[in-house]
């Protein structure tokens, strides 16, 4: 956070600013432009699971090469209640685990968030036998060479590779841990939350001005988290699909935090980033992790029936068949609270391009660093950095000159 927006934040603490009619707003705005609070840059998995499996040291150190300025570790608990980085508890997606004869037995079923979810789960190994298993890449149109020879990471083991390679790169290069299914893991009787506080205590990294935030799809474990550590907390905020017309989809399970489910609380994930949910927010985290829709959405360029039609012809539908719409107001509303907006998750595929970026994902990036987030997740960090140089050259006029007199140029907002 940039000074201007801590003092902003202790005049609103003091009642002081009143967030409807925040002044600051306007030195926000030009101090962003300033690239004073450039974009973050979160490798998302890692941020080069683009290029190799996800949550592998070596997905995280190319994420550090290719420029990420914070690495997202997944996190899950194994048997003996340490924490590794998967991106569910079910390992049969993202490793070898399947094919290895000696785990057969431990397929099963279990409820996970009210789904039945049949696979290999994290809890049924020790980490010792967690280190057997290798990674696979999870998705099937990405590069599959890699697969099989790297390990499951611990976090401490994620953490001590951030600390070398800040030393390494000569700039700080944190972690975005995030909190997988905390009522579930709660239920099993490995919560993470504590987990995760006692291994960033012992990495030093427990306290306010630590390179960390903690993300979680869920509410109540954050407000916990709240309640015993000052690290920064996001509160991710999904959906379900987007209709035709660029409104989202709250199809369950993907409709509202599991915990609102077991304490049977109304409502759906867009409630979290309407003015009111926002100022809800406010009262436990420092920001939002939006699914990218909710800031920028699109909508069928054609439709057949009730579904989208393949506007460009190529034979599929997705995203290349639609149109984007205007920003809507959450990022403005979310500053106006000193709530930061780190969005997901921005991928490279064509596929995933809606038509306006002409197939080119750095298009994307730069309409949502216009639009004002305060940075975002990818896939593919290099792209994401690159786009956000293209960014500051083109609104602060100091970077442009740094890059040409061949200075260190780091850029980061913290
Ligand atoms: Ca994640
Ligand atoms: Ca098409």
């Amino acid at each position: 956070m940039t000074n201007l927006k801590k003092f902003t934040a202790a005049l609103l603490g003091l009642g002081l600013l009143s967030a409807g009619t925040l002044p600051a707003t306007a030195h926000e705005e030009q101090a962003r432009r300033r690239g004073d609070n450039a974009p973050i840059v979160i490798g998302h998995r890692g941020g080069a699971n683009g290029y190799l499996p996800e949550h592998t040291l070596e997905a995280y150190a190319l994420g550090i090469a290719l420029g990420a300025d914070y690495i997202e570790p997944d996190l899950v608990a194994t048997k003996d209640g340490v924490l590794i980085a998967r991106h569910e508890p079910n390992l049969i997606d993202t490793t070898n685990v399947a094919s290895l004869p000696k785990f057969a037995d431990r397929r099963r079923t279990v409820m996970l968030d009210g789904v039945a979810t049949e696979g290999f789960f994290a809890s049924d190994f020790t980490l010792a036998e967690i280190k057997q298993l290798r990674a696979v890449q999870s998705f099937p149109e990405r590069d599959q060479s890699f697969n099989g020879r790297f390990t499951i990471p611990t976090l401490t083991e994620v953490i001590d590779l951030a600390k070398r390679k800040s030393r390494e790169e000569d700039r700080r290069i944190g972690i975005y841990p995030e909190t997988k299914h905390p009522t579930y893991h709660q239920a099993i009787g490995l919560p993470l939350e504590d987990r995760l506080l006692a291994v960033l205590g012992a990495a030093g990294w427990n306290h306010r001005n630590a390179p960390v935030f903690i993300q979680s799809f869920e509410t109540a474990n954050l407000r916990y988290l709240r309640s015993k550590t000052s690290v920064r907390l996001i509160q991710l905020v999904d959906a379900n699909d987007v209709h035709p017309d660029g409104s989202l989809d709250f199809t369950k399970p993907y409709d509202k935090p599991y915990d609102w489910v077991v304490s049977g609380r109304e409502g759906q994930f867009g409630d979290l980033v309407t003015p009111r949910g926002l100022r809800e927010v406010k009262g436990y985290a420092d920001g939002i992790g939006p699914w990218k829709p909710y800031l920028i959405s699109s909508k069928c360029k054609k439709m057949q029936g009730t579904a989208c039609a393949d506007a460009t012809g190529d034979g599929v539908v997705d995203d290349r068949d639609r149109v984007l719409l205007p920003p809507t107001d959450v990022i403005a509303n979310a500053h106006k609270l000193g709530l930061l907006v780190h969005p997901y998750t921005f991928r490279s595929e064509q596929k995933r391009l809606t038509g306006d970026f002409g197939g080119n994902p750095v298009n994307e990036y730069l309409a949502f660093y216009e639009a004002g987030v305060d940075g975002l997740f990818s896939d593919f960090a290099d792209t994401a950095v690159v786009a956000r140089a293209m960014f500051l050259l083109k609104h602060d006029a100091d970077y442009a000159r740094c890059l040409v007199n061949a200075r260190k140029c780091d850029r980061s907002n913290d």
